[in-house]
């Protein structure tokens, strides 16, 4: 399987720890690619049409996007374990992905706007607002993770994937200051080997 990556993705990371977990980490070729949402990474447009990361490449050539349909392929490929097939857990994971999921979409809108929009087109209220989504996001989670002690699926890894992803280029938040509880959590998940392989340098 071929799979279009970048090392700072976080939607990346949370396939290569899903792969890794699920012992599928060395059938994936990595294909580094430049994702970017003006100036088009057109390898990556040429088999996913909105030229965003992760893209995976089946062994039969199927085509999958986003991270959450390539998690749910490589989870089928291996154990599943990793997204409970049905019952309560299987909504709440599949809930906490989507809110995390959301909450790095609008850590990348705010990166993007900083670092890709020119300066006279800036907006400041509009990052603001999707910093705003980033906050309601984390205080839902700190109101769970006191619970989290032994749960490990999809949604508390994609969880981990936003917080180390706010780490990475949102360090002056300083998130873990107003979320005890979370901090808690995240500094003992981070010591699995996946997450050790994959942080963002
Ligand atoms: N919903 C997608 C989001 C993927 C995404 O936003 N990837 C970013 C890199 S972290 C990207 O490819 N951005 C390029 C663009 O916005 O055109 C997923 O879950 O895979």
């Amino acid at each position: 399987m071929q799979l279009y990556y970048a090392a700072p993705s976080p939607f990346v990371r949370k396939c290569l720890i899903c792969a890794s977990e699920l012992q599928l980490g060395d059938r994936l070729e990595l294909i580094p690619a430049a994702p970017h949402p003006v100036n088009r990474d057109r390898a990556v447009v040429a088999h996913n049409p909105l030229g965003k990361i992760p893209t995976l490449i089946t062994d039969s050539g199927t085509v999958l996007y986003d991270s959450r349909v390539i998690c749910e392929y490589l989870n089928s490929l291996g154990d599943g374990h990793l997204i409970p097939a049905e019952g309560a857990a299987r909504w709440t994971a599949r809930v906490d992905e989507a809110l995390a999921d959301g909450i790095m979409d609008a850590a990348i809108l705010a990166r993007y706007e900083g670092a890709v929009r020119p300066e006279a087109l800036r907006w400041p209220d509009w990052s603001e607002g999707q910093l705003d989504k980033v906050g309601s996001g984390l205080a839902r989670f700190e109101e769970q993770a006191a619970t989290w002690a032994d749960r490990f699926d999809i949604g508390t890894i994609t969880v981990a994937c936003a917080l180390g992803y706010l780490d990475f280029r949102f360090s002056s938040l300083a998130w873990r200051e107003t979320h005890p509880s979370l901090a808690a959590w995240f500094a003992h998940v981070s010591g699995r080997e996946s997450f050790i392989a994959t942080r963002p340098a």
